[in-house]
């Protein structure tokens, strides 16, 4: 099994996308293991998209991501990284495949709702970043586990 972080960017939130973003990685049969809703520091912001310090937007960037409340989820699954970029869709969202939380939700290359980690050592740094504290995540028992997954691939 595999974590990877998830962040519901403050464009999902004021347009009143939570529910709606959460239950397509529910749907999915991803597993929630972490969640809270806050504005964070600009610093934890400007550490998280670090690799993009030198691009045009990141100033931009920054800015809309400490403008109100993101969503922070850790989710759990067999290639949870890459399971989840899919169910993203390409970065710009007028471009994104229907079907895809960008594709039929958002139109910008910004405002795209959704930051998922794209590798397996940006998912330990990130997860690191966003929730420190061993007590923010949570080992449960998913019931539907079982029906999730066959027995092989458990
Ligand atoms: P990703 O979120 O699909 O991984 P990245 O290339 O890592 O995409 O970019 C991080 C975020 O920066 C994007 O999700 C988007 O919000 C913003 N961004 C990326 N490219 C552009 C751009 O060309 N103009 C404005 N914002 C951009
Ligand atoms: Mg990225």
């Amino acid at each position: 099994m595999e974590r990877t972080l998830v962040l519901l960017k403050p464009d999902a939130v004021q347009r009143g996308l939570i529910g709606t973003i959460v239950a397509r990685f529910e749907h999915k049969g991803l597993k929630i293991v972490g969640l809270k809703l806050r504005q964070f520091p600009v610093a934890t912001v400007q550490k998280h998209y670090e690799a993009h310090k030198e691009r045009p937007f990141y100033k931009a960037l920054v800015e809309f991501m400490t403008s109100g409340p993101v969503v922070a989820l850790v989710l759990e699954g067999k290639n949870a990284i890459e399971v989840t970029r899919k169910l993203m869709g390409k970065t710009n969202a007028a471009e994104a495949e229907p079907g895809t939380i960008r594709g039929d939700l958002a139109l910008s290359r910004s405002n795209n709702l959704v930051h998922g980690s794209d590798s397996a050592a940006a998912a330990k740094q990130e997860l690191a970043l966003f929730f420190p504290e061993a007590s923010e995540v949570c080992e449960w028992n998913a019931p539907e586990f079982p029906w999730v997954y066959s027995p092989e691939e458990r």
